[in-house]
């Protein structure tokens, strides 16, 4: 019998630890998928977060950093102006890259640092108990929004790809979610461009992709997934927000 659908062997065989539902998982997946068709698992240095996703340095079979909470774009720096030739990525949450991490994540896009960035936002603090991030929406009840987030009080939600895009310094921004196959579909072409993007020297490249927390959210993994149609696409319009070279590459 012929195998049709395995694993990516740029994962580990470590199980992982997300909760059911949890779409970090089939980011994962789709980071993986793309190291091995482009064939550079074996030159690969990921930086991994703090958050729920710390752990990705024992799910993806390359080298990975583990940097302190929002500091990976600053890490991931170093080791790309060290080794030039290899493939470095981030993997952040939206606690970790846009709150404690904004600085470093707005300058490292500003000098257009040769790298990719899988900027997983789900719109709250997962790890830690579900606090309200910079991403949550308004009126988003969390933990320490229990009558839902008051923008008049604590401010605006973050829209990073927007923010980025006047960043001069930035090559490729786009936003995508895994909420359904078409999504998936496209966040794989999006995260693909991505390490291509790198490969090819053309800079800083971000690719947002919204994600579920059923587990913060207080919903069932299905609904979950709904909510991510109904309340975060309308807030963060899917989309790419820069592409540096596009004109370039249909000379
Ligand atoms: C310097 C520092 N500040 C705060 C924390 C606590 N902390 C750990 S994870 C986290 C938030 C993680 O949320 P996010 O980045 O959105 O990732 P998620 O868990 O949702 O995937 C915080 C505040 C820490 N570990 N280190
Ligand atoms: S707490 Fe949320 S982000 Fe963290 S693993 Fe569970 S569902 Fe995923």
């Amino acid at each position: 019998m012929s195998i049709v659908f395995e694993k990516p062997k740029a994962l580990t065989d470590a199980q992982l630890h997300y909760c059911p539902g949890c779409t970090h998982g089939i980011i994962h997946r789709l980071v993986a998928e793309c190291l091995e068709e482009l064939g550079v698992t074996g030159k690969t240095i990921g930086v991994a977060p703090v958050g729920c996703s710390v752990f990705a340095y024992n799910y993806f079979n390359c080298d990975m950093i583990q940097a302190a909470h929002g500091r990976a774009p600053a890490v991931a720096t170093g080791v790309k102006r060290a080794l030039p030739d290899h493939v470095v990525f981030t993997y952040q949450g939206d606690g970790d890259l846009a709150a404690i991490g904004t600085a470093e994540t707005v300058h490292s896009a500003a000098r257009g640092e040769n790298i990719t960035v899988i900027f997983v936002n789900n719109a709250i603090y997962g790890m830690t108990g579900g606090q309200m991030a910079p991403t949550s929406l308004p009126g988003q009840v969390t933990q320490t929004s229990p009558y839902g987030r008051d923008v008049e009080k604590v401010g605006y939600p973050l829209r990073v790809c927007e923010l980025l895009s006047n960043v001069d310094g930035a090559g490729y921004l786009e936003r995508v979610a895994v909420n359904n196959v078409k999504n998936i579909k496209n966040a794989k072409k999006a995260i693909m461009k991505g390490f291509k993007n790198q490969i090819e020297g053309k800079g800083f490249s971000l690719i947002e992709v919204l994600s579920t927390c059923p587990t913060n959210w207080g919903m069932t993994p299905e609904r979950a997934l709904q909510w991510v149609d109904e309340a975060m696409i309308p807030y963060y319009p899917l989309g790419v927000y820069k592409d540096k070279y596009a004109d370039k590459e249909g000379e």
